[in-house]
């Protein structure tokens, strides 16, 4: 299972204290500081089952810093923790709602900030206190609840009712090997697949309600949010083709509004399932509510052709 959401804590190290000593034969301060905690890093990876992870594990740690020591001797600083998401995970930060995207490649954010070192008494002599007794102790690491989403990076995002052909399609185009079957809701992860440099990512389809929580819901349309094209498979067998879009439509546009208004090309697709005159009167159906409409069957391979050239023009 991909997980595509999680809620973790992570904690920085805290800062080690700092040291309170003097030179054995002198009487000057000779505590060293403490070190710094360990940072903690988010980076990202091509990996897209890197959230899985966290699914079970929930809390992670940087280590502390270490104390200071005599004879003037910084604590070692803590190990910095980094932790590897997908590229296309939106980090937020629970409590301040402050938003990170990682959206490119080993990109690398910092999320908690280990806390300083304190001083030892060396460093806090001044010429009123030629000899500090005290030390500082260490400053907290920062802990932060942080909601990571994957959202999908892709160039063309098939949607769709149930059993419209999307994975098909995507295995037709591309090398993705996606589950297909002469049922609903086939697909249950979302999958890639790469043509020449596109990445294509079908999610499983949506039902009337979806935006209720009905079929498999709408969760996985957090998936298409970055992608700019929508390539929505309507089947030439339907009985209600507008019918069809419209659904599909009002869901998008329960989830998000915003997604009406990525650019859209209907693929009106299993167009072997029906004579070539009733097809051009699909199309024209069809060319109503959207300016591109592209009849496609898996059978044929002038058809194919077109939409790898809708997708990556020579
Ligand atoms: N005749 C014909 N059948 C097709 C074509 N494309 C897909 N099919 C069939 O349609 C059925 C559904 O195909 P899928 O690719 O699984 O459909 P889907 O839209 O991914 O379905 P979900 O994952 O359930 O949302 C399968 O039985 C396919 O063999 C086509 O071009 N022509
Ligand atoms: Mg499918």
């Amino acid at each position: 299972m991909l997980t595509d959401e999680a809620v973790i804590t992570v904690c920085a190290g805290h800062g080690g204290a700092g040291r309170a000593s003097f030179f054995k034969k002198g009487t000057g301060p000779d505590g060293g500081d403490g070190g710094k905690g360990g940072d903690v890093y988010l980076q990202t990876t091509s990996n897209l089952d890197a959230l899985n992870r966290f699914a079970s594990q929930k809390k992670y740690y940087a280590t502390d810093g270490h104390e200071g020591a005599a004879n003037k001797k910084t604590g070692a600083d803590g190990r910095d923790l980094t932790l590897s998401v997908p590229i296309g995970t939106e980090v937020v930060d629970v409590d301040t709602k402050e938003v990170f995207n990682l959206d490119t490649t080993e990109q690398t954010v910092l999320v908690a900030k280990g806390g300083i070192g304190g001083k030892g008494n060396n460093a806090l002599k001044s010429s009123r206190m030629t000899t500090p007794i005290h030390a500082q102790h260490g400053m907290p690491g920062q802990t932060r609840q942080l909601r990571l989403t994957l959202k999908l990076l892709a160039d063309f995002g098939f949607v769709g009712l149930p059993n419209s052909g999307k994975s098909s399609l995507l295995n037709a185009i591309t090398a993705a090997n996606a589950k297909v079957g002469n049922y609903q809701f086939t697909t249950l992860e979302p999958n890639l697949g790469v043509y020449e440099d596109k990445v294509i990512a079908d999610i499983p389809g949506l039902i009337e309600g979806a935006s209720a929580g009905r079929g498999l819901g709408t969760k996985f349309l957090k998936h298409i949010e970055k992608v700019p094209v929508l390539l929505h498979c309507i089947a030439a067998d339907s009985p209600n083709l507008l019918g069809d879009y419209k659904t599909v439509r009002s869901e998008l546009k329960s989830y998000n509004p915003r997604l009406l208004k990525k650019k859209e090309v209907i693929i009106l697709t299993k167009s072997d399932l029906a004579y070539e005159a009733d097809i051009q009167k699909m199309v024209k159906t069809l060319s109503k509510v959207s300016k591109l409409v592209l009849p496609v069957s898996i059978f044929y391979d002038e058809s194919l052709e077109k939409l790898k050239e809708l997708i990556n023009p020579a």
